[in-house]
């Protein structure tokens, strides 16, 4: 049994820590933010993520998982998990890794573990938290162990990935991933891969990057398709039946606090991320040509109401962080265009509508920007009969064609240019 303290108890620290809890370790999960801690010390949680709230629970009523605002003295163990957001210029904002390494120092201790979990740049262990560590008086590698062990984990099935999923362990030594190897061996179940911090830190980046591209590959596709008259969707399902061919899906935009995001780390530190800031700037075109969409088709906005279902990044959770559809939602609101956001998920502070006809009432355009299982089989009667217009766009491939249009409405698909 070892004493954890995981700083930052977020999306990816909350459920990290009740897995060690539950795992008879004693663990702290040290915050800034009250909230957090005091529904975490109620056995709560303030994130919507199936099964986490009866894990926190449990083990916060074993008393193995307790929240704290003050960095923990004993700990054998130290977990940074807390946010590495991009600022305006696209350069990585490291202020709340570099505050977390420095709460930890006064009570370093020799046989220590420190592990960062945040996603980060390439060499932010080496560069930016070992000089920190080092003002311990300790020597790193061999009194302190320092590694990097990103989280692959997937919004909405968060327990079963951290269970399930592999994982890489980057430590500053051969000494230092050992240690850290064999602490996740209590929680996870898939294969641990062990190399250098800085390789572990590059694998993390470049398997959302990975993702990042090819999302934007897709929404050329789309663009293109509409260009040239076809069909998209039609042109990535023939093409993905190629054995080696996986073309992802067009959207309104990518979002997330990670895909979106995270290959703007490389695009900082290498002149050699081309394809990349490409990659980059073409996801984030979406929101503005699903905006330009909307006003041709309504030719100009003239206080016609508009309905978005779907606000969050992506379906069935409540995370609207860089949400596509927030940006979009912002656009028509720049330009005074009334519009009813529906969203069943969204936290309540985004201010969204929740039933979906009510939302439909009076409208001139619904979009659908989210595919949210809410959203499947709508009655498109009942949508035609409250609707003031009869333009319906999916940016999803979410609805069914033939049941909007025996409905008397009119479909439009992103990324389908037939019938141009
Ligand atoms: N999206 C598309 N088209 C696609 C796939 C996704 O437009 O074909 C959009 C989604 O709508 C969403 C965004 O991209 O707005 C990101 O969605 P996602 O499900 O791909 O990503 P996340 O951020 O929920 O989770 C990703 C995962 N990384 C990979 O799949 C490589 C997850 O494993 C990571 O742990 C997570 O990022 C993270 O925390 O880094």
């Amino acid at each position: 049994m070892k004493n954890i303290c995981v700083i930052g108890i977020g999306y990816v620290g909350l459920p990290t820590a009740a897995m060690f809890a539950s795992k008879g370790h004693k663990v702290v999960g040290f915050d800034v933010n009250k909230k957090a801690v005091n529904a975490l010390n109620r056995g709560e949680i303030i994130i919507e993520e199936p099964g986490l709230k009866e894990l926190v629970k449990q083990v916060v009523e074993s008393g193995n998982l307790t929240g704290s605002t003050e960095c923990p003295e004993d700990s054998d163990v130290y977990i940074i998990a807390v946010p590495t957001p991009i600022n305006p210029d696209k350069t990585a904002d490291m202020r709340y890794v570099e505050t977390a390494t420095r709460s930890i120092v006064p009570n370093l201790r020799e046989g220590n573990i420190v592990i960062l979990e945040s996603t980060s740049p390439p060499r932010t262990v080496e560069d930016l938290m070992l000089p920190i560590l080092s003002e311990s008086g300790l020597e790193m590698g061999t009194q302190v162990y320092v590694a990097h062990s990103p989280e692959r984990i997937l919004p909405g099935q968060v327990l079963y990935e951290l269970r399930t999923n592999s994982r890489i362990v980057g430590g500053i030594n051969d000494e230092s991933a050992q240690a850290v190897k064999a602490l996740y061996e209590d929680i996870c179940e898939g294969e641990i891969c062990i190399t250098t911090a800085t390789t572990a830190e590059m694998c993390k980046l470049m398997e959302n990057t990975f993702r990042d591209v090819n999302i934007a590959l897709a929404n050329e596709l789309a663009k293109m398709s509409e260009e040239l008259g076809v069909n998209a969707w039609e042109v990535i399902s023939l093409a993905n039946k190629h054995p080696r061919v996986n073309l992802h899906s067009p959207g309104p935009g990518v979002g997330g606090h990670c895909i979106a995001l995270d290959p703007w780390f490389l695009v900082e530190k290498s002149k050699n991320a081309l394809l990349i800031n490409q990659g980059r700037l073409i996801n984030d075109s979406m929101p503005e040509y699903v905006f330009e969409k909307i006003k041709d088709t309504l030719g100009g906005f003239n206080g016609q109401l508009i309905t978005l279902l779907g606000v969050t990044y992506k379906p069935d959770i409540d995370d609207v962080r860089e949400s596509p559809i927030m940006k979009l939602w912002s656009m028509l609101k720049k330009e005074k265009v009334a519009v009813n956001a529906c969203d069943p998920h969204a936290n309540e502070k985004v201010g969204c509508m929740r039933d979906v006809y009510a939302a439909c009432y009076r409208s001139s355009m619904v979009i659908l920007c989210v595919n949210h299982k809410e959203f499947k089989d709508l009655d498109f009667d009942k949508i035609k009969e409250l609707m003031e217009g009869d333009a319906i766009l999916d940016t999803r491939n979410y609805f069914d064609r033939e049941t909007v249009e025996k409905a008397g409405l009119k479909y439009m698909l992103l990324g389908d240019g037939r019938n141009k």
